[in-house]
C-alpha cells in the first residue's frame, strides 16, 4: 500500500465515523493522519520495514500507529469493515457533492434510504429531496449539479496511470486478425494530465469482431454499448474507453475529430468553411461535395494550407494561426535532453545508489545528472545536515573517480524553512554545484506569508532551481496558496529556473504556469524526482507537459550541454 492508498482508507474511515456520529475528536484525528501520511516525503511501509517508530510524526499517535501497520500488513482496515456494515460505504460520495456534506448525507440517509450517488440523483429527480426539511427546491437544484460535477471531476484518470493501461490495451488491439491500425486520440493523446475517458480509433475490416474483442479482453469490467463502428467498455479502475472503428480513407480526419480539443475542432472547421469546404471525421469536403482528403492526418493539415499540429498543442492557444504562418515552435522531445536535475538515493530516501542511479542515468545516454538528495529538515527521509554531505562527497569523489562516462552534478534538494530560511549553512551551500530548494511544510500559510516564504528562498544567492514549485498532488491535494507571479519575477530576478517536476503524482509546474513562466523569460528544468531507478523513466511525462507550453528545447536548462548548465548554475547567464 502506498501513502496514497493509506490517506485514502483513512479518510473514508474519518468519513463512515462522521457519518456514524462518532467522536468528533477522532473524526478530526483521522483526517489530520490522513493528511500526515499524504505530506510524507517517504512511505510509511519503507518507514515501518526500518522499524521506525510511527508515533514520531506529527498527528500520529499509538492506535493510529497500530492501524497503519495493520494497513501496510494486510491491505485492508478491520475498523473501517466494521462501520460499514453499519453505515452505506456509498455515502461517502454522497458526502463529497457540492451542497451536501456529512451532516445532509446522513439526514437523506436516514429519511429517504439514499445509500450512494445513484439513489441520491434519483430522489432529487422525482423532487423528493425539496420535500425534505431544510432543503427546498433551489438546493436539491444545486444537489443535481453538484452531482453531475462531481461525476465530471472525480473520475479523472492521471495521465500517467492511463499509460500503464492504454499502452498494453494498444497491443493488444494492434494484434488482432483484420486490425490494420489502432490509435488513441483526445486527451490522452494531447498528454492533458489527467484523462476523462480513452477514445481509440481502429481500422479494421470487422468493426464488430473487435468490439467484441475488446469487450471480452481481460480487464474489462462492464460493456456499456457495442455496434457496428463502436464499442463503449467501463475498465476495472473506471476509465471509460470508446472503440471506434473507422474506414481507412476517413481514418486522418477521425484522428483529428476525435483527439481535439474540442475547441481546437471548433476553430478548424471554421477554417475549412472560409475556404467554402467542410470538414467532419469523415474527410475534408468541397463545397460541391468532392473529397480533399482524409485518409491522413498531414494531408488534411496541408489542404488547409496549415503546417501539422502536434497533438500536445490542440487546445486553441493560437496553435492554428501559428501552423498558417509557419511558425509553430520546434517542440522540445524527450531525445533533447541531456541530463535529469533531479533525484534521490539511499543517501536519503532513495531506493538506489549513488552508483545504479549513476549507471542508469549513463544507460540512457545522459551527459550529466545531478544528486539531489533531501536536507536535514526531512528527518524521516534521513535528510542531509553539513556532516552527513561531507561524508557523501567523499563517497561521490570515489565514484567520479572511476566512471568518467557521466558527470555528476552534487546537489541537495534543500528545504524552505518556515520564514524562507534555507536548511543548509551559506558555506555548504556554495560548495553544491547545484542547490534546488522546495516546500516540504507548512502547506497552510497564508498567500502573502508563503510567497514571501519563496521569494526568500529563491532570492538567496546560492539557489539554482525552484523544484515543484506549488507542491500540488495531483488528484490529491491542491497546491499551497502561492502568488506565482511575484515568485517568477523573484526566479528571473535571480537567474533561478523553474522546475517542471516530471513525477506523474505531481506534474508541477502544469502546463498552463509553464506557459506564463516562458512568457517572463524563466529557463525551466525538467527533473524525474526519481526515488529509484525506475522512476528515471517520467522524463517523458515533464517533457510532455512542456510540449503543451509550447517549449522549445533551448527553454529548457537540461537540454544544454554541460558547460552551458554550469554558466546557468554558476548565474553568469
Ligand atoms: P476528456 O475525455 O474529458 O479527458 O477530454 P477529451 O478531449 O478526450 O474529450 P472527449 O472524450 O469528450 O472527446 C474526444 C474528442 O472528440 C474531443 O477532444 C473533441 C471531439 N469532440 C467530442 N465532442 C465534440 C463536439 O461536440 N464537437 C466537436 N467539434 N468535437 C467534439
Ligand atoms: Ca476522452
Ligand atoms: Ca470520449
Ligand atoms: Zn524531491
Amino acid at each position: 500500500m502506498t501513502n496514497v492508498d493509506l490517506a485514502r482508507l483513512l479518510g473514508r474511515l474519518a468519513a463512515l465515523s462522521e457519518l456514524a456520529e462518532d467522536n468528533p475528536f477522532r473524526v478530526r484525528a483521522y483526517r489530520r493522519a490522513a493528511r500526515t501520511v499524504l505530506e510524507l516525503e517517504e512511505q510509511i511501509a519503507d518507514l515501518l520495514e526500518r522499524g521506525v517508530d510511527l508515533t514520531e510524526l506529527p498527528g500520529i499517535g499509538k492506535d493510529i500507529a497500530r492501524k497503519l501497520a495493520t494497513m501496510v500488513e494486510s491491505g485492508r482496515l478491520p475498523d473501517l469493515d466494521a462501520l460499514a456494515e453499519t453505515v452505506p460505504i456509498g455515502l461517502i460520495e454522497v458526502t463529497e457533492v457540492q451542497g451536501v456534506g456529512p451532516k445532509r448525507a446522513r439526514t437523506l440517509w436516514q429519511a429517504l434510504g439514499v445509500r450512494d450517488l445513484t439513489e441520491l440523483q434519483r430522489a432529487a429527480e422525482r423532487g423528493a429531496v425539496a420535500e425534505l426539511d431544510g432543503f427546498g427546491a433551489a438546493s436539491q437544484a444545486k444537489i443535481l449539479a453538484g452531482i453531475e460535477a462531481h461525476r465530471r471531476h472525480a473520475r479523472r484518470l492521471r495521465l500517467g496511470d492511463a499509460d500503464a493501461v492504454v499502452r498494453p490495451l494498444l497491443e493488444r488491439l494492434r494484434a488482432l486478425p483484420g486490425v490494420q491500425r489502432a490509435e488513441a486520440a483526445g486527451s490522452y493523446r494531447r498528454r492533458r494530465e489527467t484523462v476523462g475517458d480513452l477514445d481509440l480509433l481502429v481500422v479494421a475490416e470487422d468493426g464488430r469482431a473487435v468490439g467484441e474483442a475488446l469487450a471480452a479482453m481481460t480487464g474489462v469490467e462492464e460493456v456499456l454499448g457495442s455496434g457496428d463502428t463502436r464499442t463503449s467498455v467501463r475498465l476495472q479502475g473506471g476509465l471509460q474507453v470508446d472503440l471506434r472503428v473507422v474506414p481507412p480513407e476517413s481514418f486522418g480526419a477521425a484522428w483529428m475529430y476525435f483527439t481535439g480539443s474540442k475547441d481546437h475542432n471548433v476553430a478548424l472547421r471554421q477554417a475549412a468553411v472560409g475556404r467554402g469546404w467542410r470538414l467532419n471525421e469523415y474527410g475534408l469536403y468541397e463545397g460541391g461535395g468532392r473529397r480533399l482528403a482524409g485518409a491522413d492526418e498531414r494531408e488534411v493539415f496541408a489542404a488547409l494550407e496549415l503546417d501539422w499540429i502536434p497533438p500536445e498543442l490542440r487546445e486553441h492557444r493560437g496553435e492554428i494561426e501559428a501552423a498558417r504562418e509557419h511558425r509553430l515552435p520546434a517542440l522540445v522531445a524527450v531525445d533533447d535532453i541531456r541530463g535529469d536535475l533531479h533525484m534521490h538515493s539511499t543517501w536519503s530516501d532513495g531506493k538506489n545508489s549513488v552508483r545504479e542511479m549513476m549507471e542508469a542515468c549513463e544507460r540512457r545516454g545522459y551527459a550529466y545528472m545531478a544528486l539531489t538528495d533531501h536536507s536535514q529538515a526531512l528527518r524521516m527521509t534521513g535528510g542531509l545536515d553539513a556532516e552527513k554531505l561531507a561524508r557523501q562527497f567523499e563517497e561521490l569523489d570515489a565514484i567520479t573517480a572511476e566512471r568518467p562516462g557521466i558527470t555528476l552534478l552534487r546537489g541537495l534538494e534543500v528545504d524552505i524553512l518556515k520564514e524562507g530560511e534555507l536548511d543548509l549553512d551559506d558555506a555548504w551551500l556554495a560548495r553544491l554545484d547545484i542547490v534546488l530548494v522546495s516546500v516540504h511544510s507548512l502547506f497552510d500559510l497564508d498567500r502573502d506569508r508563503q510567497t514571501e516564504r519563496v521569494v526568500r528562498a529563491v532570492s538567496h544567492p546560492e539557489v539554482n532551481v525552484l523544484a515543484h514549485p506549488t507542491g500540488r498532488l495531483l488528484g490529491e491535494r491542491d497546491g499551497y496558496d502561492l502568488d506565482l507571479d511575484a515568485v517568477f519575477d523573484a526566479c528571473l530576478a535571480n537567474g533561478v529556473a523553474v522546475e517542471i517536476n516530471a513525477a506523474p503524482e505531481r506534474l508541477d509546474l502544469n502546463d498552463v504556469h509553464v506557459l506564463a513562466a516562458r512568457h517572463r523569460g524563466l529557463i525551466v528544468s525538467i527533473g524525474t524526482d526519481a526515488h529509484r531507478v525506475r522512476q528515471l523513466d517520467s522524463m517523458r511525462f515533464g517533457v510532455e507537459q512542456a510540449r503543451r507550453a509550447w517549449l522549445p528545447a533551448e527553454a529548457v536548462l537540461n537540454t544544454r550541454p554541460l558547460d552551458e548548465v554550469r554558466r546557468f548554475l554558476a548565474k553568469g547567464g
